[in-house]
């Protein structure tokens, strides 16, 4: 069988916004790449804005997978539509497309919703097959006669074993420029009415192992690290032996941040270790007690 050519895209805004300045990709495409490259299929991923050329080669590509937020969807869908014109099949996933895929599905051939790691290299062999998904979970997609197809929710991944994401499958990143994001969780036990982080990931809090993380952090420790996590702190015991391993393991970045709860604040152990192990920005969601200032 012809090995499939395969790229994963992250639709990111060449405008200007709050975030312009900073370097951090999701890291959900470059992780679905190391696992697909696991699997044997050898695949490239982009996760910086693609030039007018690059976007032209990615039609040499049988699969595109493209990822997007709600702020970059307009262009994830232009850059899927132009794909499946010139005839690459189109795998959208992502939070828009995992609450929208009927929408999505005007766009792009198959929709993955939610966590993508089992889900895609399921769906993948599928295609490669020249098989319907039909009753994969975790899928959403058209029939022939446009009725939509949706599989259920798939089974929450074995976070723990996954691998770290591999940002070197991507001509834009060299040794030199690994982005410093790095996850170590994954969901939160909050359920927070207006966050969709339970609703995408799952309220069941599963972590990456120490050694994991140190492993992430040591090609970008000379950096300013951004831990990624929805809410680093929400374990408090967790989070402060994470810190202690880093400090044990000469792991400590130039600097860090990261999401977590206002309660971290009251736990003056787990300040005392964000103090020791560099951490110089949180950034902590307010939100209104009084619905009229919403409004
Ligand atoms: C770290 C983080 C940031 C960081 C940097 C990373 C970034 N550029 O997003 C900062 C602080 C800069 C940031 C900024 C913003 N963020 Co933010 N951020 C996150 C956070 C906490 C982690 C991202 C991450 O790496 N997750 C882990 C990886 C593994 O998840 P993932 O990339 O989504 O991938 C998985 C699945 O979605 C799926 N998948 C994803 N892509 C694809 C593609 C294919 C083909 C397939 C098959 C599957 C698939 O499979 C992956 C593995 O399971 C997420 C919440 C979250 N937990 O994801 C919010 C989140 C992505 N951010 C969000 C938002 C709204 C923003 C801002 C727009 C906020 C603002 N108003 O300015 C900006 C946008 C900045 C920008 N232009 O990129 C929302 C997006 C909601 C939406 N509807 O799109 C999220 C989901 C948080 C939330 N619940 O509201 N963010
Ligand atoms: S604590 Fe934060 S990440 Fe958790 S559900 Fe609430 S807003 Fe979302």
């Amino acid at each position: 069988m012809k090995q499939l050519r395969i790229a994963l895209v992250e639709v990111v805004s060449d405008l200007t916004h709050v975030y312009s300045r900073t370097y951090l990709p999701r890291v959900g495409i470059a992780t679905l790449g190391a696992i697909l490259k696991n699997l044997g299929y050898p695949c490239d991923v982009w996760i910086k804005p693609i030039s007018d050329d690059e976007r032209k080669k990615l039609i040499e590509y049988d699969i595109v997978g493209v990822g997007s937020l709600s702020s970059t969807i307009e262009d994830a869908y232009a850059l899927s539509d132009y794909l499946r014109e010139n005839g690459t099949t189109v795998i959208m996933g992502g939070p828009h497309v995992t609450f929208m895929p009927n929408e999505a599905l005007d766009h792009c051939d198959y929709v993955v919703i939610g966590e993508g790691e089992d889900v895609l290299p399921a769906l993948i062999k599928i295609i490669e097959k020249k098989e319907l998904p039909n009753g994969l979970k975790g899928v959403a997609y058209k029939n022939a006669d446009g009725s939509f197809q949706h599989g259920g929710k798939a089974e929450p991944v074995n976070y723990a074993s996954l691998p770290s994401p591999d940002f070197l499958l991507s001509p834009q990143v060299s040794k030199d420029t690994i982005p410093p994001i790095i996850v170590t969780s994954r969901g939160c036990p909050h359920d927070c009415s207006f966050c969709s982080v339970t609703a995408l990931f799952g309220r069941k809090y599963r972590f990456k192992s120490y050694e994991q993380v140190i492993a992430e952090l040591r090609p970008v420790q000379h950096k300013s690290v951004c831990f990624g996590d929805d809410n680093f702190c929400a374990n408090p015991v967790r989070a402060k032996e994470l810190l202690r391993e880093m400090i044990k393991q000469g792991a400590v970045p130039l600097r860090w941040s990261g999401q977590m709860c206002v309660n971290a604040a009251s736990d003056k152990e787990l300040l005392e270790l964000m103090q020791e192990t560099r951490c110089r920005i949180v950034y902590v969601g307010v939100e209104s007690v009084n619905p009229e200032t919403l409004k």
